[in-house]
């Protein structure tokens, strides 16, 4: 078991870790390998070029059809273009981090895996790191070791660029998580979602029952509008001071934080309540990840909203989150999901009318090794 983990700078799974640190030390970058990891005859490496629209198009198809999917193969991500040019392309992004397999001669694309920088705070320490995300291998290619390849190819040109950290999150367990997240759900749309059995028909509850207990106020609670440009730097303080609660975070820049947080239609949602003064008291956000339903006669996708970063100070986290969903309601998605992290406690969530969903999210380091994190210790989320 893990015969790959085993080889990486990795804690082991009984492992228990006690210091804050890296387990390889850095090298200088010509000391790390210079040519690429060699791949089964047939195939080469090809950077994906996503200010490209045939490319983008080319990497969401083949992402589409075989990325990440429910324990019982209902449901399949459906990560559109505009979101992944969100999150393959913050500040600082590159090229030579779009990394895809091709067929030679035929140039199909059958493995992908993106990075991009990201520098996060693990309890004491701040670390630079890689995030790396959408690993993904074509259904057809699947367990002749193209993943542990698709990993050293990547962990090697961050090594060159000098980064020897990366974070990620995944479904499954490997060596080793810092922490284990639930994923909770509210309906929005319960029709949709017991006709797609996305969620089912609780005992004793007929249809009509169900949808008057998930109806949702069209009026927020509050004046709440979406964030703008002027909103940025009050916005920006309000988050970075927020997130110092948690063990770990990430260390936006400013500038980061606008291209993570400034609303992008059919992409990022982000509002505020702002005081007399103009300054954002208060935040919620959450990003349009939609579902496709595998093999359903009528209903072919949902339009599901992802939580992302909420900060409360002058209204309770509740009514902050309660917002939220109004706001997703508004903007037609069928159900909300969140992960148990930062504020979003199980007792607030249930309080919602969220239930807790089947899937699971495990947080990982590369190349470093803490203390476990408990949830409400997480203040990072990844797309
Ligand atoms: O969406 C997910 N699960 C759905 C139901 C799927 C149907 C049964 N497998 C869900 N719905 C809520 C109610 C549900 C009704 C049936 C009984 C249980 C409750 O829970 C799950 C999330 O919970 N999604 C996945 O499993 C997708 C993978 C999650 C890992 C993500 C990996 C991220 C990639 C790196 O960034």
């Amino acid at each position: 078991k893990f015969k790959f983990w085993n080889t990486q700078p990795v804690p082991k799974l009984e492992e228990i870790v006690t210091e804050n640190t890296y387990i390889n030390t850095s090298v200088a970058v010509e000391k790390v390998q210079q040519e690429p990891y060699n791949l089964p005859n047939g195939m080469h490496w090809n950077e994906i070029d996503l200010t490209d629209p045939g490319e983008l198009k080319d990497l969401y198809t083949f992402l589409s059809l075989n990325y990440v999917e429910d324990n019982d193969n209902m449901f399949r991500f459906d990560y559109s273009p505009e979101l992944l040019q969100w999150i393959l392309m913050p500040p600082g992004w590159q090229k030579f981090w779009h990394l895809g397999i091709r067929i030679d001669g035929s140039n199909k694309l059958i493995g992908f895996l993106g990075a991009y920088p990201a520098h996060i705070q693990v309890y004491e320490k701040d670390v630079k790191c890689i995030e790396y995300n959408f690993l993904c291998v074509h259904q057809e290619f699947r367990s002749i070791g193209l993943c542990p390849l698709l990993i050293q190819e990547i962990i090697r040109r961050a090594n060159l660029k000098g980064i020897f950290q990366a974070t990620f999150t995944a479904g499954i367990i490997i060596p080793k998580p810092i922490a284990s997240c639930r994923y909770w759900h509210r309906s929005l749309n319960p029709k949709k979602l017991i006709e797609t059995r996305f969620s089912s028909l609780k005992p004793k509850m007929t249809m009509e029952k169900t949808i008057e207990h998930y109806n949702i106020s069209k009026a927020p609670l509050q004046n709440i509008i979406p964030l703008q440009e002027i909103h940025v730097k009050s916005a920006y303080k309000l988050l970075m001071n927020h997130l110092k609660n948690y063990k770990l975070y990430p260390l936006f820049t400013e500038a980061e934080f606008k291209h993570h947080l400034l609303p992008r239609k059919n992409v990022i949602y982000s509002y505020v309540l702002v005081d007399e003064k103009e300054n954002v008291t208060d935040l919620c956000s959450f990003y349009n990840l939609p579902i496709t339903v595998l093999n359903h006669s009528i209903h072919k996708e949902i339009k599901a909203a992802y939580s992302y970063y909420n900060v409360a100070t002058t209204i309770s986290f509740k009514d902050l989150l309660h917002n939220a969903l109004i706001m997703a309601k508004k903007a037609n998605f069928d159900g909300f999901n969140a992960l148990d992290i930062m504020k979003n406690d199980p007792s607030i969530l249930k309080d919602l009318k969220f239930l807790m969903a089947d899937g699971f999210l495990q947080y990982y380091l590369y190349n470093w090794k803490c203390p476990d994190l408990s949830r409400n210790e997480i203040g990072f989320v990844l797309q």
